[in-house]
């Protein structure tokens, strides 16, 4: 029975075929840090925050987070959103909760009250763990707790005063009770992702342990990972892509070394590579053009570095074609999604397979098909939308009924808006999407959910948001708005959406004013004559 209500198992038959295939062995993702403990307790787990943790320590105090967890009243099942950088709290409360069997909801550092209310509503959390400290994060932590009825403890990190929160430390002051068994299943939810791909409001992913132990293993062996890994995490950990493609938990699975990176920008980055001799990094694509050209210019010591893995959005060829006579180390393309699959190239395919393509499944259980508008596959070189499952890919979003019923096939296929082309060896490009988001450089900005905030303006009366292209990001958005009298600038919309509580990477890039949108035959706005319009104005500038 699975423990929490608002998730899709896999049919019985296909998680008895995903075992007996030894795709998932029955772990769950608390031991996943165990064995690494007791294999080599002496080996440093975790740089992070000015700290140096061996495995031994780390697990303990794992222990202790979950010990805290169970005192503060929390069970297997509850949920806890948890809203914190890359850093030592974030490690701590992911293990304590995976131990507790308490499901962490990982909201990205980027989000605001906006979606951190949202996310704590959606997942009806019973606890959260923000960062403390100062008055900005004091304003959220009131705002979530105050708008989310469920929510009945949070916990602050940093040195805030006397306040009415709980700070972060008495979690890991907890005494763990010696011998007390983990309170998780393989079989139960283990994280909820957020999902980038869906329109309107962010969804939430139910990963569970088996499947994203899965996940993790795979991808620490696409990658190469050993217990001589250093892996720099740059990007936020509470991404998927830096959580566990392979990036922490792989990591602490080969029994490696994670290093957090407090900020992704090339000169803490050159830093720490070159100070804790980092082997691997996951970046999206505009950093890994941040990366080369601050390397051509500082000349950095990147010797250490074997592997940088880009993905989150496309990478261009001539970018790809820099890496390793600019960062002196190999390439590797990700195309992966927090629904679940991901695709990479591999470490020995030939050159023109990494430059070009976004790689292939991870598992050879992962069932790829890529189909056209009436749902029937087309032939290998053709573009169309892919549509996947396997046995680390979702079967419905948590709580999301009716989402469900058009996200995924009856026979459980989850379509995935993507529209990519599979060469004849099996590996995928992408070509564009389907779905109303925006991927401006790896930040999926929902269409939907911006245009409603945007009308809540009393000078919008329509809107618009539209990607155009981009050197540097891939894509950028420009609201385009019929105004109500006096047209907004972009400075009044950006000061709106703050104030609403938006993450920043949402905030429209331009704003243009219309009379009034053009349409298309069935009275809908017409998107693609507006990216045209914004294309022209582009080359007008
Ligand atoms: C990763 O995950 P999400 O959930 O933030 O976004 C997924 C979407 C995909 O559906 C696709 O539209 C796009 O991001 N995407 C790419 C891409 N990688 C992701 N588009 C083109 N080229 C790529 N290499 O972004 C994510 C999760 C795990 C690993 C890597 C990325």
């Amino acid at each position: 029975m699975p423990l929490l209500d608002g998730f899709t198992p896999w049919p019985e038959p296909t998680a008895a075929r995903y075992r007996a295939e030894g795709h998932w062995t029955g772990t769950t993702l608390g031991s996943v840090l165990r064995d690494s403990a007791r294999r080599a307790p002496a080996h440093t787990a975790l740089v992070a925050d000015g700290r140096r943790l061996d495995y031994a320590e780390l697990d303990r105090a794992a222990d202790c987070v979950a010990a805290g967890l169970r005192a503060h009243g929390l069970k297997p099942g509850n949920r806890l959103l948890v809203h914190l950088p890359n850093g030592l709290p974030f490690v701590l409360t992911l293990f304590g909760c995976f131990r507790a069997g308490v499901v962490p909801v990982l909201a990205l550092p980027a989000h605001r009250e906006s979606e951190l209310v949202h996310l704590a509503r959606l997942s009806g959390a019973a606890a959260c763990v923000l960062e403390g400290g100062g008055p900005e994060q004091d304003r959220l932590a009131r705002t979530v707790r105050a708008s989310a009825h469920t929510v009945r403890h949070v916990f602050t990190t940093g040195t805030a005063g006397p306040g009415p929160f709980t700070p972060f430390d008495t979690l890991v002051a907890a005494e763990p009770d010696p011998g007390t068994p983990d309170d998780a299943r393989p079989q139960d939810v283990a994280v909820l992702l957020l999902s980038g791909g869906t329109t309107g409001l962010p969804k939430l992913i139910p990963r569970t342990h088996d499947d994203y132990a899965c996940n993790l293993r795979a991808s620490a062996a696409v990658a190469g990972l050993d217990a001589s890994t250093v892996t720099l995490l740059a990007l936020p950990a509470a991404h998927n892509f830096a959580l566990a493609c392979p990036g922490l938990l792989g990591t602490l699975h080969a029994g490696g070394t994670t290093v957090l990176a407090p900020a992704p920008d090339p000169e803490t980055a050159f830093d720490l590579i070159a100070r804790e001799r980092v082997t691997t990094v996951a970046l999206v694509p505009p950093l890994v053009l941040a990366w080369l050209e601050a390397a051509e210019l500082l000349a950095p010591d990147l010797s250490s570095l074997t592997l940088l893995q880009a993905g989150g959005a496309r990478l261009k060829e001539e970018t790809a074609r820099r890496v390793r006579p600019v960062l002196g180390c190999a390439l590797q393309q990700v195309y992966g999604m927090a629904e679940g699959l991901l695709n990479f190239t591999r470490l020995d395919d030939p050159d023109e397979t990494v430059f070009t393509t976004q790689g292939r499944p991870l598992s050879d259980a992962d069932e790829v098909r890529v189909v056209g508008p009436d749902g029937a596959d087309v032939p290998d070189g053709e573009t169309g939308e892919l549509w996947t499952r396997g046995p680390y890919t979702l079967r419905g979003y948590f709580r999301a009924e009716r989402h469900n019923a058009t996200a995924f096939t009856l026979d459980g296929f989850y379509r995935s808006g993507d529209l990519v082309r599979r060469l004849p060896g099996g590996n995928l490009v992408v070509e564009g999407r389907l779905k109303d988001v925006i991927n401006r450089g790896g930040d999926k900005v929902p269409v939907e959910e911006v245009e409603n905030h945007l009308l809540a303006h009393p000078r919008v009366h329509d809107v618009a948001l539209v990607g155009y292209p981009d050197p540097d990001m891939g894509e950028r958005t420009c609201a385009f708005v019929v105004p109500r009298g006096e047209a907004p600038t972009r400075r009044d919309l950006v000061d709106h959406l703050t104030a609403r509580g938006v993450a920043a990477f949402k905030h429209p890039d331009r704003v243009r004013a219309l009379d009034s949108f053009p349409r298309t035959g069935a009275g809908k706005v017409d998107r693609a004559a507006l990216v045209r319009t914004q294309n022209t104005v582009v080359e007008a500038l």
